[in-house]
């Protein structure tokens, strides 16, 4: 009897607690815009199929050959002796494309670039289906003008689907 008077007030007590809503930890959602500063986002693009990291992705298909992008001013991302920028990013393919390239770019946006260096996804990925590190590199010019960008993105130029996450610029 002792017994069950114990395992009531066990249930009682758990009852308790479990019909009372303990209080919720609020949701912070927090965007300092430095870490987005040079990225052009391409919302068409963002997809929830596949991540690296997190929920999302950027997707390349049939409809939409360019990723999520950074381009910046090169006066912009470091103020002198820029000699250098190494890019990365995780590629996802569910079979091993023709032709999708991670891309370093540098050049006015208009013009034929100065400078431009396409790592072939196809040469990198040993297993489809799995996120893979591709990185490149690319050299600047010594003397550029203020209108000079660089860009990286993905680029699917026959329209095969890719997924994109976690793109790293590292600027030398
Ligand atoms: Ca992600």
């Amino acid at each position: 009897m002792k017994k069950a008077l114990c395992y009531l007030i066990v249930v009682s007590v758990i009852l308790t607690f479990t019909g009372c809503s303990t209080p919720q930890e609020p949701i912070v959602i927090k965007n300092s815009i430095d870490e987005t500063a040079g990225w052009e986002i391409n919302y068409y693009t963002i997809s929830e199929m596949k991540a690296h990291s997190g929920k999302f992705s950027s997707k390349i298909d049939s409809t939409y050959q360019y990723s999520v992008a950074y381009k910046e001013l090169l006066k912009n991302m470091k103020a002198e002796d820029l000699t250098k920028i190494r890019y990365s990013a995780y590629v996802l393919v569910e079979t091993v494309p023709s032709s999708v390239t991670l891309v370093g770019a540098i050049g006015d946006g208009i013009n034929k670039p100065i400078g431009w260096v396409g790592v072939d996804v196809k040469d990198k990925i040993k297993n489809p289906d799995e996120w893979t590190k591709i990185e490149g590199e690319i050299a600047v010019p010594e003397n550029y003008a203020d209108n000079i960008k660089f860009g990286c993105y993905l680029f699917s130029p026959n329209k095969e689907v890719a997924y994109v996450d976690d793109f790293e610029i590292i600027v030398e």
